[in-house]
């Protein structure tokens, strides 16, 4: 089926489409609807805002869309950034801005665990929204290290790992990342939807 990806963000976008790439979903991003509206995102938790995405542009388009909405969540800020992940240190988003406060907030403090957090909306153009979530738990480092990914990959390593999101490869983070375990929900539960039989 042909699938809408509702993400300006072009990691997000390149990440789904390879998980998505064994099956049979022919997956388009925003840039061929340059006249999709700019959704506000402000629901309080990662399942109002993916809902808000996936339903605004499904509506807008006509097509099947899917939209994510991720964070981190740091178990010493009382899961900050959380919703706020992509503008935590202010507008626009910066990745380099946004790690260099992490690591500021957090300071010397012992407790490094955080967890990736996904949450994928599938909006049918005709109304109905379904979500899937998916969590990739793990803990922070006092300095960047790596080049890949996007976002706060630098900061992070996963549990059972020694390397940060942005130092294993691309292959390896989709296994095993937030948006590759709502994705993988998201195959088995929507099979039918997603045509995928
Ligand atoms: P769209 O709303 O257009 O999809 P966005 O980047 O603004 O793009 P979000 O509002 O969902 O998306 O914010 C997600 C932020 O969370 C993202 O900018 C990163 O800071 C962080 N994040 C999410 N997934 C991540 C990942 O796999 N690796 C590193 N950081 C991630």
């Amino acid at each position: 089926m042909r699938l809408l990806i509702a993400t300006r963000n072009r990691h997000k976008f390149d990440e789904i489409r390879a998980i998505l790439a064994p099956y049979n979903v022919h997956a388009t991003d925003l840039r061929e609807y340059p006249e999709a509206p700019e959704v506000v995102e402000d629901g309080a938790t990662f399942e109002a805002n993916a809902i808000l995405k996936a339903v605004a542009l499904a509506r807008v388009t006509g097509l099947w869309t899917l939209a994510d909405d991720s964070g981190l969540e740091v178990d010493a800020l009382d899961g900050d950034p959380g919703v706020r992940s992509a503008r935590y240190a202010g507008e626009p988003t910066d990745d380099g801005a946004n790690n260099r406060k992490l690591l500021e907030t957090l300071g010397a403090r012992p407790d490094r665990r955080a967890r990736f957090r996904c949450v994928l909306a599938l909006a049918d153009p005709a109304g109905p929204v379904r979500t899937v979530s998916g969590a990739c738990p793990g803990v922070i480092l006092q300095a960047p290290r790596g080049l890949h990914g996007f976002g706060y990959d630098p900061l992070f390593v996963p549990d059972g790992f020694a390397l940060t999101f942005a130092e294993l490869d691309a292959a390896t983070k989709n296994r095993i990342s937030h948006r590759a375990v709502a994705l993988k929900r998201a195959v088995s539960e929507w099979r039918e939807v997603l045509e995928l039989h």
